[in-house]
């Protein structure tokens, strides 16, 4: 099989993997010798009740695959879901890199987008509150580029030689595997207030950021600060964002939890059918770009990767768009074997001396030859670039090139010195020749020092609510956190970055008060708050409650005038089957009360109260308020205002009932764009 094919656009790596890729549909039964099978529910025997005989080569290979048919999973980042897609770079960025798919608008890269959780293993539950994988892989034609990123802009730690340890504390801890999925915990805590660094990160981590309503709802960030390079061979600083069309919304923590038992599978369920309904998940690519000479011009070192460039001083440019377009055919083939590495560049994008990038360097290749069993795991299918790859690396475990005659070192002769070099001209992948000298020191950069400036910062441009929820996210961690020294600690951390959240904080866990000053950083960054985000109605699904005998004509003007704007009305009734109005307008039921829950909804819009059906009333009364509890639009019409007024939710925030159709359906419509009511959390 050669991969010598033509690089064609957002197809060519489709292409490739359609080699790959088998429909057994209609097909004989084979062994994996391609021998026919006749019979594959019974192992020969000897005797109808006899013994299981070793010659039973069918029962054999069958069992054998089974037996060694799991891999390890990922040490972090375990538990993740991918779809494939494209991107289009806006206009050229010559001026600043050379990377051959930011030139050419009209050229589509092929990508594979793999996103997860970091701390849980691979069947935990999807709404753990934790940072999210955020992984890219350019399909270009100079080979792969990998942006490994999360969707929070920084990191824990300063120095990828503490990566091990910031795990060990974060995982379950080992003597009894508890708890799952989960920072709140003592070792965690533990580690945050033995390693201060932390602090910038635990504020994103214990912030609504940590709780994503969707994949398709979150930003992605390279965290670190890499180099653009141009032809000229001048270099800028660069740090990438990934600004999803959609907005960055969040869940409450009450929901989330609740969520993790009633579909752990709601994040990778939401991407799965939002591309399968065609709403394809996009995200504009984003820039911040620095020259070398404005290096020093910060209050913070650039080469730290616990801080973030605030948008407000230096801009993001937006650059590009992805579109995820098409969902995988086969999650292990491709998600699970899909290798990422932040060392996966290609000309015109270089590192900077981050001490974290540079760790990550190492260690991902060397994760994989455990993860995927050898060095040719670059041979997959979903790993391949897709442009020819030629070079004298041969054998290893699973080696599917058969690479031509008996020339494998360089430099050779008998070959003519091939494969050969090529020049940068050519597109040979050259280092930025950046100027280093120093002694050798295992030591932390004095510039690097500031810990809390950014925490604080953070701190200052949250709203209201968004306090709120960070203040009730570390009561809730340290409230599960048994060590009261460690409590202390943790307390006394955060009364570095704000005297007001570690004091309530440690009310509410039964600690003492931080001790010093007050921070007197008043500095704000606007663009860190959610509320300030991008807010639409598209794609968000509403809880149709409703039962037979609702006002026909009504209920399908509000419903075609939500599936104008793209947001998804789902049927919620006492069973399923069929309902019917007044005016014999039927509607197939997609959910009961069982099967469904609020949690698993943007918005609720009930019809019906059941009209004297007290266990419908019961269930469909239960289902909208807690909804409000977790601050949702809620719209009623008819026998449903029953519902609100009964609870007394009819005058509050983002409730809407009342007045003519239209006009009652352009207020619930603009209610579902606002997300959520956060001001009935905090009158
Ligand atoms: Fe990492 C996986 C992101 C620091 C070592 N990392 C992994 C994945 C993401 C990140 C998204 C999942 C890739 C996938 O979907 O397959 N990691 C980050 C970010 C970091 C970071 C944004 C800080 C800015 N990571 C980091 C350090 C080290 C690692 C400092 C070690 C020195 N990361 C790994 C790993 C993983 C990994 C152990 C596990 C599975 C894999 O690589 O392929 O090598």
């Amino acid at each position: 099989m050669s991969d010598d094919h033509k690089v064609n656009g957002s197809n060519s790596k489709k292409e490739q993997l359609d080699k790959f890729t088998t429909d057994d549909q209609g097909k004989k039964l084979t062994t994996n010798q391609g021998l026919k099978v006749s019979e594959d529910e019974f192992s020969l025997k000897a005797g109808e009740r006899g013994p299981t005989l070793m010659e039973d080569f069918h029962f054999r290979e069958k069992m054998t695959h089974f037996d060694h048919e799991r891999i390890p999973e990922r040490i972090v980042h375990a538990r993740g879901f991918a779809a494939h897609g494209e991107f289009q770079v806006y206009e050229s960025m010559n001026k600043y890199t050379k990377a051959g798919f930011l030139q050419d608008p009209s050229k589509k890269t092929p990508v594979f987008v793999r996103f997860s959780t970091v701390a849980g293993s691979r069947g935990s539950g999807e709404l753990a509150r934790d940072a999210r994988g955020f992984s890219t892989k350019f399909y270009t034609e100079e080979g792969n580029y990998d942006l490994v990123g999360n969707n929070i802009p920084v990191f824990f730690i300063q120095d990828a030689i503490k990566f091990p340890d910031l795990v060990h504390a974060l995982k379950p801890e080992p003597h009894n595997e508890i708890p799952q999925a989960a920072s709140a915990h003592d070792t965690f805590w533990d580690f945050i207030a033995n390693n201060q660094e932390s602090a910038h990160m635990v504020m994103w981590a214990m912030s609504d950021r940590a709780i994503p309503r969707s994949f398709r709802m979150m930003e992605g960030f390279g965290v670190h600060t890499f180099r653009f390079v141009n032809e000229e061979g001048k270099a800028h600083f660069v740090k990438f964002h990934w600004k999803p069309l959609l907005g960055t919304h969040s869940v409450v923590w009450d929901e989330a939890q609740k969520i993790n038992g009633k579909d752990p599978d709601f994040h990778r369920r939401d991407l799965w059918e939002a591309i399968e309904n065609g709403d394809y998940p996009e995200y504009e690519l984003g820039v911040q770009i620095l020259s070398e000479e404005d290096e020093f011009n910060f209050d913070f070192d650039i080469l730290d990767p616990t801080k973030l460039w605030p948008e407000e001083e230096v801009p993001v440019k937006l650059i590009g768009k992805m579109t995820l377009n098409r969902n995988v055919d086969n999650v292990f083939a491709e998600t699970e074997q899909v290798a990422f590495h932040p060392g996966h560049v290609v000309p015109g994008i270089d590192f900077s001396n981050d001490p974290l990038l540079q760790g990550r360097l190492f260690s991902y290749t060397d994760t994989q030859l455990i993860r995927l069993g050898g060095p040719n795991f670059h041979e997959l299918p979903i790993n391949r670039p897709v442009c020819p790859f030629h070079n004298n690396q041969r054998d290893g475990y699973g080696r599917q090139t058969i690479n031509k005659g008996p020339v494998s070192y360089h430099k050779n002769s008998l070959a003519a010195n091939t494969p050969e070099l090529a020049t940068e001209k050519k597109g040979g992948y050259t280092h930025y020749q950046e100027k280093t000298e120093g002694h050798k020191v295992r030591a932390r950069s004095e510039s690097f020092k500031d810990h809390f400036s950014q925490a604080t910062l953070f701190w200052n441009s949250m709203s209201k609510a968004e306090k709120e929820h960070i203040t009730e996210a570390f009561s809730f961690e340290l409230g599960k956190v048994k060590s009261e020294f460690v409590q202390q600690q943790v307390v006394d951390m955060f009364g570095n970055v704000s005297k007001e959240l570690a004091t309530t904080v440690a009310e509410a866990i039964g600690a003492n008060p931080p001790q010093g000053e007050e921070s007197n950083d008043t500095k704000t960054s606007p663009a860190l708050s959610q509320e300030n985000t991008k807010k639409k109605p598209s794609t968000r699904k509403v809880a149709v409650i409703i039962d037979n005998d609702f006002h026909g004509a009504e209920v399908s003007q509000v419903l075609d005038a939500l599936k104008i704007e793209g947001v998804q009305p789902e049927i919620v009734s006492g069973k399923l089957g069929v309902i019917s109005g007044s005016d014999g307008k039927e509607l197939k039921v997609d959910h009961t009360f069982l099967t469904a829950d609020s949690v698993l909804f943007d918005a609720v819009y009930a019809v019906s109260a059941g009209q004297g059906n007290s266990a419908f009333y019961k269930q469909a009364a239960y289902f909208t308020k807690e909804a409000f509890t977790h601050f949702k639009p809620i719209g009623a019409t008819h026998h449903g205002e029953k519902l609100l007024t009964d609870n007394n939710m009819e005058s509050s925030p983002g409730v809407i009932s009342g007045g003519e159709v239209k006009s009652y359906t352009d207020r619930f419509i603009q209610a579902i764009s606002a997300h959520r009511y956060w001001e009935r959390e905090v009158i």
